[in-house]
């Protein structure tokens, strides 16, 4: 059996998604999630120029060695690109692979774990009463679990708060210039958390996104203010490229903690987990390199009792939450599942064999992902330039945004 087509399809309906399709010899074809949200044309371009070449004439049941083969053969390793490409070709060889036994990808990974996976969802608001009435209606929707963010007094605009309509953060054009301040965050976050959990209780798991926007002294004050409110995790409080400062926060709180979005690969994981620093993993399956190598991030994580939290954001396509569904279904560790849902427009172009209900998905009983592609129409949604915003301090210094 073998690889004959491999292509990279691009499209925008509602948003920018780059997907890969692999075809066989016998006329089975997979598909492969490769967005990364702002630097879309890079990966498609690693995909087109330096992947599809090598990919045809392989033998697409080699999940593995076609894994190694990219990851050892390039040389150079690692990096967002690198492994959404990566991800993206393993996602798709896993399609075929459960398109051939006629299974779907949870049963060939050793079957369901669990009846269904719960998945949170986005409250957004620009001041509380606003949140508290987006909570209400993630809870009247069925949302066991709901993230909330808010605006902040005093600040223009707020990471993961929508400006009407869905969150999306990318813009089209140059990229949008947020000013962002630590104080006031701060002063207001406790508050948000103390009017939920007054109106609804306990019975609805809270998470909380900081995004990456404090130092590790400041996380761990938010993380000790905030435990009464018992967050079910507090999302990223500092960026997480110096692992050790985790140790920080983890002396002075015990609010849980998820971090890994923006990681692509299991070393990057390594030091949390392996010290407990954190609760939750967040890669994804597109971003770290496929189900193949999530596979071994779950594994490992499991040794140290901390659980899977896999981002699931709208930039990310119906594939790869297809994807990730089997996976969450599968996974002996599975903590949690984010998902935003998406643009009509969107799922116009993905058909999708996933359901939800009640707060819990399942990724369904077709065969591989569940998640086919209409090419026609995609092609009426040419891709558009569009860039994550930036953040700066109130005095201009550029911040994490
Ligand atoms: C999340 C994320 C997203 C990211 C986005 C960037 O927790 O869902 O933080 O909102 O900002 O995926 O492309
Ligand atoms: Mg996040």
């Amino acid at each position: 059996m073998k690889i004959t087509h491999a292509e990279v399809i691009l499209t925008c309906p509602g948003r920018n998604f780059v997907t890969l399709k692999i075809t066989t010899d016998q006329g089975v074809h997979g598909l492969g999630d490769a967005t990364l949200n702002g630097r879309e044309l890079s990966v498609a371009s690693y995909l087109k120029d330096h992947v599809c070449p090598l990919l045809i004439g392989r033998d697409p049941r080699r999940i593995e060695d076609t894994w190694q083969y990219l990851y050892k053969g390039a040389y150079w390793r690692r990096g967002p690109v690198t492994m959404s490409a990566i991800g993206a070709v393993d996602m798709a060889l896993w399609d075929i692979a459960g398109k051939m036994a006629n299974m779907p990808l949870y049963q060939l990974l050793g079957g369901a774990s669990r009846e269904h996976v719960m998945v949170y969802s986005h409250a957004t608001g620009r001041d509380i009463p606003e949140t508290l009435d987006a909570f209400a209606k993630y809870q009247a929707k069925g949302f066991k679990a709901i993230r909330a963010q808010c605006g902040v007094p005093g600040m223009k605009s707020v990471y993961g708060v929508s400006k009407g309509g869905a969150y999306e953060p990318a813009t089209k054009g140059w990229p949008e210039e947020q000013s962002w301040s630590t104080e006031k965050y701060l002063d207001f976050a406790p508050k948000l958390f103390e009017a939920i959990r007054d109106k609804f209780g306990f019975d609805t798991h809270l998470l909380h996104d900081v995004h990456h926007r404090l130092t590790p002294i400041e996380a761990a004050r938010l993380g000790k203010s905030i435990e009464d409110y018992r967050l079910f995790w507090m999302e990223d409080p500092t960026p997480a490229e110096n692992q050790e400062a985790f140790r920080l926060i983890r002396q002075h709180t015990v609010t849980p903690i998820a971090v890994g979005e923006v990681f692509n690969s299991i070393w990057d994981c390594k030091q949390l987990i392996e010290e407990q620093l954190i609760d939750y993993i967040r890669t994804t399956i597109t971003h770290a390199g496929g189900i193949s190598h999530m596979r071994r991030i779950a594994d490992f994580a499991a040794m140290y009792q901390v659980r899977t939290g896999s981002h699931g954001p709208s930039d990310l396509s119906p594939v790869c939450m297809g994807a990730a569904l089997h996976f969450d279904l599968w996974a002996p560790n599975f903590g949690m599942q984010e998902y935003m849902g998406y643009h009509a427009e969107t799922m116009d172009v993905f058909q999708c064999a996933w359901s939800f209900h009640d707060g819990f998905m399942h990724p369904g009983d077709a065969p591989g992902l569940g998640v086919e592609i209409d090419e026609k129409l995609a092609a009426k949604y040419p891709y558009e330039p569009a860039y994550l915003p930036v953040a700066r301090l109130e005095d201009g210094t550029l911040w994490n945004w």
